[in-house]
């Protein structure tokens, strides 16, 4: 984990409250310990195994969402990407689980960006993959996206949308980012509007001239959602089609899963196995969702779902040491708060998400197949309940104490008063609507 020159919140103000923590974690963490030793699991391990753990925090999830509705600003929110990095690095420095930034063009574009970097360097923190946004008009450009971008009928609108992804790419290159993410709202909302086929082959073409310009250690992921904006079709649909779309380009692009974008009931555990399989799975877009793409917070509705998630993934990770090749998915939040604070909200979902990376690697992994091997159903399904209900928060806080981190993150965050300095500090804009998705 890089290390933090300039930290944002007081590091005695966080020793102070791990201090007054500290005999409870112990108490906590040696009961677990002692549990734990009497299946045969050295908690050790464990713990080290957490501090590994690390998921990119989204520069727009700095910011308050809004819905189609409405948007009610919170405060001190940040104003430009300078502001998000500061309140991203509160996030990894409480949490010490978050050491990359997502950004997202031309929301967080500079005309500076060796002032970017040095800023993140300070703040310890890298960038992982960059986003483009072809989903909504930008000032002052030529091309309408109104009816679409990478599959858009008009080829200026096309060429367009294609250039403004060489564009992030290059952006990407001057901070370290090593990946573009690329999500379309591309479809139709009236049957008839397009041609299905066109669409797509349209699509294909201009990503081929965006895979073209990626540089040789990139990789390209390839997001795919249900629907919204587009109510009747959506180009990239469904992970089918983001898998077919990757084949086509080559080993560079990789299908990225954002757990909000699938119809509800959809086993998400069971694509993410399929995209493992089969070498495409490049990455992830945590969050929950109840009904559709709600971008809430990690855990908050299906924790259950997003364990059985990173059970495919230790299943995958064991499958790849043992065939000695690479498997390295990208781990980034995609989330909108809208009633929350939003450093809060991403900070809880980056333990819930690491929450479930632990209890994963509890799965029992020969006894489970022993079961899987004898068909008693039963107990293969109790194994994995048995991981999942095993309460691993005493191990999780003590990873974030013994890596700099506070034992539990939003009682320290609040009572740093971050939330009020930033208040002080950076006045809302009138009629700006800042940061946000809306
Ligand atoms: C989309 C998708 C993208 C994100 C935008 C803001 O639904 O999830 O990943 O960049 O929202
Ligand atoms: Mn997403
Ligand atoms: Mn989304």
């Amino acid at each position: 984990m890089t290390d933090m020159k300039n930290p944002v919140i007081d590091a005695n103000m966080v020793a102070e409250h791990n201090a007054q923590q500290q005999a409870d974690l112990q108490a906590d963490y040696d009961a677990l310990g002692g549990m734990l030793a009497r299946r045969g699991v050295d908690i050790e391990k464990l713990t080290a195994l957490a501090g590994t753990f690390a998921v990119a925090v989204p520069s727009w999830g700095a910011g308050t969402g809004g819905t189609r509705f409405a948007r009610f600003p919170g405060r001190g929110e940040p104003r430009n990407v300078f502001e998000k990095m500061e309140d991203c690095a509160v996030i990894n420095q409480l949490t010490r689980a978050t050491p990359a930034v997502s950004l997202h063009f031309p929301w967080d574009r500079t005309d500076d960006p060796a002032a970017l970097k040095e800023i993140a360097d300070g703040y310890g923190l890298g960038f992982d993959a960059v986003n483009s946004n072809t989903f909504q008009d930008q000032q002052g450009q030529d091309h309408t996206y109104k009816y679409g971008s990478l599959s858009a009928q008009s080829g200026a609108a096309r060429a367009q949308a294609v250039q403004h992804n060489i564009d992030c790419i290059e952006l990407g290159q001057k901070l370290g980012s090593k990946a573009l993410t690329v999500w379309v709202g591309d479809g139709a909302n009236f049957p008839g509007q397009n041609n299905l086929r066109g669409s797509l082959e349209r699509y294909l073409d201009s990503m081929r001239d965006i895979y073209g310009a990626l540089p040789a250690d990139w990789n390209v992921f390839i997001e795919h959602k249900l629907f919204e904006p587009a109510f009747y079709a959506t180009v990239i649909a469904d992970w089918g089609t983001s898998f077919a779309c990757a084949t086509e380009l080559g080993p560079k692009a990789k299908c990225l899963v954002d757990l909000g974008h699938h119809a509800p009931n959809t086993n998400i555990e069971m694509i993410v196995a399929r995209l493992a399989q089969f070498g495409k799975l490049g990455g992830f877009h945590f969050n929950d969702s109840k009904y559709g793409d709600d971008d809430l917070d990690s855990g908050s509705i299906n924790p259950f779902q997003l364990f059985l998630v990173f059970n495919e993934l230790a299943d995958a990770a064991e499958r790849a040491k043992s065939g000695a090749t690479d498997f390295n998915p990208a781990y980034m939040l995609d989330q909108s708060h809208n009633v929350t604070d939003p450093i809060e909200s991403l900070m809880s979902s980056a333990v819930e998400v690491q929450r479930a990376f632990v209890q994963a690697a509890l799965v029992d992994r020969n006894a489970l197949r022993g079961f899987q091997e004898s068909n008693d159903v039963l107990n293969a399904a109790q194994t994995l309940k048995k991981a999942y209900r095993t309460d691993v928060s005493a191990i999780l806080a003590m990873a974030r104490v013994r890596a700099g981190g506070a034992a539990d993150p939003v009682a320290a965050y609040r009572s740093s008063g971050y939330r009020d300095g930033a208040a002080e500090r950076r006045p809302a804009k009138a009629g700006a609507s800042s940061s946000g998705i809306v």
